[in-house]
């Protein structure tokens, strides 16, 4: 049976995507920047339906993100699997530099990382030949004689179990000329080693390029078809696609997995998830590979989470900002505590968990206790871009406030409560009937109520401006409860949403 390709394959802030077969398992990852847990893993056996299983990096010290500034951190990993081991590499920047965790299995826990000192680059690959070198290709650059630097894809052999790099650099390929050759993968079928690379930037000119040779080591000749995957000067709905890793799929052909984005408004401008992962399928013509396009075939069942905050450990799909949920929260009966400890959203350490925005339409609420504190709910992009609704406590009630921060600007809307619980609530819902282009491309809607009583609501903000097109950011939007002062209980956490 053909195998069914759903799109996006892994909604929400999911960039960057590697993938690996090991008999009828999948296990793909994405990028995670400044957040932790880090490198979320996700699990499929038939391609269709995804979970994830685990974070690759789930103690502070695998990463050394604590200090790295936005839009720095975890990059793009490469997954793949040899002699009975899984291996992530990525380069960590910012942090700790081009690492390689193992785990025998992928839901972890993984090893605490082996540094490839001296790898001046990013986006690292990982293959074996038949004689078991290990070869590592990556993103890096080579001086012209013009002193000039130009961006091309690099190789090294490494001992993988030291970490030690065991000659120089040699440059593999630069790609068609487009900017940016970057995210290389390196394949070998039957004779024939293949170069997948991403080019054109991350942006709208994001394209897809390949080479091939008779060794790992070049030299590599280009497709004439390149770059045979882009969606630049197109107004399909998935743009941006770019960056593969290949794969066989469970009906036997050849899959790739893509990064892309699904921009809103009328000339598809804005993009409120940023980068997810999306697939295609390849069929090789005279030995190249010929790509479908990349379809929007999203599954038709709500995505839904709960969180009542009774269980033992946190679900792993919250995230805090470069530190582990562990250092800024704690669960205590059914309530998610976070204790301020001096800054704001504003900062690089927020007192603040969330979960990625996995759907365009979505609805997110929780109930707020600030008799102790000043906090509320929040949709981050970084530091400086995020929308609130933030309550706190004064002589006649609960004063509420909802803030756009964009980039130093900020507009604040402001309502009053009685005193007591309330329950936070914000709506998106991407706005499919505009007429011009200033219409919202996006309404999020922020309302507020004590338990038990209808939401009122306290600002209708238009999305674009939290969007990856806007926020110079690599990641996507992260929705959860944060406190700025004092201590500020949580209950009952729920988000529902659909991609249809
Ligand atoms: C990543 C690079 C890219 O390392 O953006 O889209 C960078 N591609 O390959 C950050 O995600």
């Amino acid at each position: 049976m053909r195998t069914a390709i759903f799109n996006p394959l892994i909604p929400g802030f999911n960039p960057d995507p590697s993938i690996v077969r090991v008999g009828e398992d999948y296990f793909l990852i994405t990028s995670s920047f400044e957040y932790l847990p880090g490198l979320p893993i996700y699990h499929s056996t038939d391609f269709e339906t995804w979970e994830q299983i685990g974070n690759v990096a789930t103690r502070a010290d695998q990463l050394g993100i604590y200090n790295v500034p936005t839009p720095l951190g975890v990059f793009a990993p490469t997954i793949r699997h040899h002699d009975g081991l899984f291996y992530v590499i990525v380069t960590i920047l910012g942090g700790r530099g081009c690492v390689i965790f193992t785990a025998t299995d992928p839901a972890g826990d993984w090893s605490d990382g082996t540094v490839l000192e001296g790898l001046d680059g990013i986006d690292p690959d990982l293959a074996w030949d038949e004689n078991g070198t290990a070869y590592v290709t990556y993103s890096g650059t080579v001086l012209e004689e013009n002193g000039h630097k130009r961006p091309s894809v690099l190789q090294v052999k490494v001992d993988v179990a030291s970490g030690t790099i065991l000659d120089e650099p040699r440059l593999l390929w630069s790609g068609t000329g487009l900017k940016y050759p970057e995210a290389p993968h390196l394949y070998q079928r039957g004779d024939t080693w293949y170069l997948l690379i991403a080019e054109g930037g991350t942006e709208r000119g994001h394209a897809v390029s390949i080479a091939r040779a008779n060794s790992p080591e070049g030299p590599f000749e280009g497709a004439p078809s390149n770059p045979f995957l882009s969606a630049r000067s197109t107004d399909r709905p998935i743009q941006n696609t770019g960056h593969g890793d290949l794969v066989e799929l469970p009906d036997g052909s050849t899959g790739m997995i893509v990064l892309g984005m699904r921009p809103l408004g009328l000339a598809k401008s804005f993009s409120p998830l940023g980068r997810e992962t999306f697939a295609t399928r390849l069929e090789w013509v005279d030995g190249w590979p010929v790509a479908e396009p990349v379809t929007l075939n999203p599954r038709p069942e709500p995505i839904t989470f709960k969180d009542t905050f009774t269980a033992e450990t946190l679900d792993m799909g919250w995230m805090a900002v470069r530190r582990t949920p562990g250092e800024v929260t704690a669960v205590e009966n059914g309530a998610l505590v976070l204790t301020a400890d001096g800054e704001t959203l504003d900062g690089l350490h927020p007192t603040f968990l969330g979960r990625r925005q996995s759907t365009l339409k979505a609805s997110a609420s929780i109930e707020v206790d600030v008799s102790r504190g000043t906090g509320g709910l929040t949709i981050r992009y970084d530091e400086n871009n995020h929308y609130d609704l933030e309550a706190t406590t004064t002589d006649q009630g609960v004063h509420l406030v909802a803030r756009a921060r964009l980039a130093g600007l900020q507009q604040e809307w402001h309502a009053e409560l009685p005193a007591g619980p309330i329950i936070m609530s914000v709506v998106l819902a991407p706005n499919r009937d505009g007429f011009s282009l200033g219409d919202p491309v996006e309404r999020v809607t922020f309302s507020a109520a004590p338990a038990g009583d209808a939401a009122a609501t306290v600002a209708e903000i238009d999305g674009r401006y939290l969007s990856a097109e806007v926020v110079p950011s690599f990641t996507g939007r992260v929705i959860g409860p944060y406190s700025t002062e004092g201590t500020v209980t949580f209950r009952d956490f729920a988000y529902n949403g659909t991609n249809a």
